[in-house]
């Protein structure tokens, strides 16, 4: 039986997902990216799980790659990179964000090359102040890939794209916070704690209210205003249908908490 890379934890509402290669700054290799792709499998079908947190083990997030599987040396004249990409990193990438739960990165240490392209995938980032973000593929001789150009460009433009990309400085927690590359940094020992309370808020809204927020604000990364209207009307309409909207116009009303649809 392979070595468990993936860990999780099920807490009331959601689940907490750690990749777990410790003493390589939980770098991937193609086992941990199967492990991956059936621990959120196993997420999205249990119904009790309404959202889910994504965290590193030891004092690392992810540090992309892990290199010493794809050693030049050892793949031949002509290494194909696109391939690990669209087996492995592309698939996983698209998972998360066509996921219809919400997916919270906690950020607990460094995210370097796709380990950072990952977090950013994710739907509200938490970082530890601590934590650095380091696009570390020129070092290596390649480009950012696992989404790092779309992030970039689209959330900082491209001066700021460019030189993150080309000279693969870290960026702090709190600066990729101010730039709007990411939601928050907070104390590295409130980490946890504050993620909690997110994944905990996430998992008491309406599950369809969630997903369908996250569909809405993806398509507008490339619709026009009058297409966005059009995508809001139609997805409002099945937001509205829905008992939950129901229950939380009645809860309003009552001056309660809404209790929402667990199914
Ligand atoms: C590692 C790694 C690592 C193996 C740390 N692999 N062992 C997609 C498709 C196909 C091919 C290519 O790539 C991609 C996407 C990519 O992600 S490419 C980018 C790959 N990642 C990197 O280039 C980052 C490499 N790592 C680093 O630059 C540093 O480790 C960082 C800046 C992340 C952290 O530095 P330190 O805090 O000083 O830690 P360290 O370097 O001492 O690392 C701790 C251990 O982890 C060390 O092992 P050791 O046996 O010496 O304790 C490292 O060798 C190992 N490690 N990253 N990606």
């Amino acid at each position: 039986m392979s070595e468990s890379y993936i860990k999780t934890e099920t807490h009331d509402g959601y689940r907490t997902v750690i990749l777990n290669r410790p003493e390589v700054l939980n770098a991937f290799n193609e086992t941990m990216h199967l492990q991956l792709q059936s621990t959120i499998d196993d997420c999205e079908s249990d119904k009790t799980c309404r959202a889910i947190v994504l965290t590193g083990a030891g004092r690392g997030f992810c540090a992309g790659q892990d290199l010493s599987d794809r050693d030049p040396v050892l793949m031949g004249d002509s290494p194909d990179l696109g391939l690990g990409l669209e087996k492995l990193y592309n698939p996983l990438i698209r998972r998360i964000r066509s996921l219809p739960l919400p997916v919270i990165c906690a950020v607990n240490g460094v995210a370097a090359g796709a380990g950072a392209n990952i977090a950013l995938a994710c739907d509200i980032v938490l970082a530890a102040k601590s934590a650095k973000f380091i696009q570390a593929f020129s070092k290596i001789a390649l480009i950012p890939d696992a989404g790092g150009t779309f992030w970039l460009t689209r959330r900082l433009g491209e001066v700021r794209a460019k030189a993150l990309a080309m000279t693969a400085q870290p960026l702090e927690a709190e600066l990729a916070a101010q730039w709007g590359l990411i939601w928050q940094a907070v104390d590295d020992d409130q980490l946890m704690n504050e993620t909690a309370v997110l994944a905990q808020r996430l998992a008491a809204n309406s599950s369809r209210a969630n997903a369908l927020t996250k569909q809405a604000i993806h398509s507008a990364l490339t619709n026009s205003l009058d297409e966005q209207l059009d995508v809001e009307r139609d997805l409002q309409r099945q937001a509205g249908r829905s008992g939950d909207y129901k229950e939380g116009v009645q809860a309003f009303l009552e001056k309660r908490a809404a209790v929402f649809n667990r199914e």
